[in-house]
């Protein structure tokens, strides 16, 4: 009798497993949270970049930034997301460090953490989207470039920045300002940065607070989607694209425009939705088990092929594209 019963279990448990998704994401979800809602480059590119993925691998996936940039806020839907009982938490954060006992709490239950655009210190990986050092630096020379190369490049700069919290932010100003001390760039002043926290209308504010604080200003370089299309928004309302040129992170969609009127000669960026895509694929490698985190660890980016686990638990996706005339017309995003 006990053998019989045994071996209809082990036949169900047969039937049962031919019958499951090929997929283990099988009932799992992943929460994916961006820095701010509202604006394109998370919203038209990373959130469809994320879906992509998580469609590929079977996941549901649960998206929610918030309103403002604010950890606090990151903090409270990470948290209601954690009480759905999601698999994994992917997270741009707000805040190097003001996150960590939430996103802490969440790994010693067992969650997956993976960070991606905007570091914490608290995660297994980091989906960075280039090499933190070259998108620092090539900001610097963009804006050297546009002002007439080494040497020659001279007058005033200003940064304008997202928030003065933002890891992503911070961290490529820390390169730029060593690619400043070259001698090259002896003659081009940086005068201070300003914060438009990654909303339109406080980018713009602070632009023309710079045009009124420096009068000789030539350049504004601004590491972020918002505040680069509001830089350059406000150069040609004041009507002072031929003395300020600016340049930066942006999307080509936004930017295309300024490339062609010469406010913004060239500015650079990586594919954010390619991005997205493959940190949903970070968070699948360490859920299967595929990989445990370490570096040279190798895993499967899906279209984007095979990646490596970097020092610190870094995945590149690439080097960044720079944009200028010649080639603005190629991108659609
Ligand atoms: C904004 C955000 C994002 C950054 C881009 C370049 O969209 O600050 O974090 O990666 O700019």
């Amino acid at each position: 009798m006990k053998k019989i019963f045994l071996l209809s279990v082990m036949v169900l448990a047969l039937l049962l497993s031919a019958c499951a998704p090929k997929e283990e994401a099988a009932g799992k979800s992943m929460f994916f949270i961006a820095k701010v809602a509202g604006i394109p480059y998370f919203e038209q590119n990373s959130y469809p970049g994320a879906q992509e993925a998580a469609d590929e691998l079977g996941y549901e996936l649960i998206i929610n930034s918030p309103d403002t940039p604010d950890a606090a806020k990151q903090i409270e839907l990470i948290e209601s997301a954690m009480a759905q009982g999601v698999s994994a938490i992917l997270v741009s954060a707000d805040d190097y460090e003001a996150l960590c006992p939430t996103l802490n709490a969440a790994m010693d239950d067992g969650i997956v953490v993976v960070s991606w655009d905007s570091d914490t210190a608290c995660r297994q990986l980091f989906q960075n989207q280039a090499s933190t050092e070259m998108i620092g630096r090539i900001n610097v020379m963009m804006m050297c470039d546009i002002l007439g190369g080494p040497d020659v490049c001279e007058g005033q700069v200003a940064i304008l920045s997202a928030a003065a919290t933002m890891t992503n932010q911070n961290s490529w100003i820390e390169w730029m300002m060593e690619e400043w001390k070259d001698p090259k760039y002896s003659k081009m002043e940086f005068v201070g940065t300003v914060y438009g926290d990654d909303v339109d209308q406080k980018s713009y504010d602070e632009a023309l607070g710079l045009f009124k604080s420096y009068p000789d200003l030539v350049g504004i370089i601004s590491p972020t989607s918002v505040g680069v299309a509001a830089s350059a928004r406000a150069v040609e309302d004041e009507g002072l694209q031929d003395q300020i040129k600016v340049t930066g992170l942006g999307l080509p969609n936004e930017l295309r425009a300024y490339v062609k009127s010469g406010t913004m000669p060239q500015f650079a960026l990586w594919v954010p939705l390619d991005q997205a895509y493959l940190s949903i694929f970070m968070a699948h490698a360490l859920l299967t088990g595929e990989i445990k985190g370490e570096e040279g660890e190798t895993f499967d980016g899906g279209r984007l092929g095979t990646f490596t686990v970097g020092a610190d638990g870094e995945v590149l996706l690439g080097d960044p594209q720079v944009f200028d005339a010649d080639n603005i017309d190629d991108f659609d995003f």
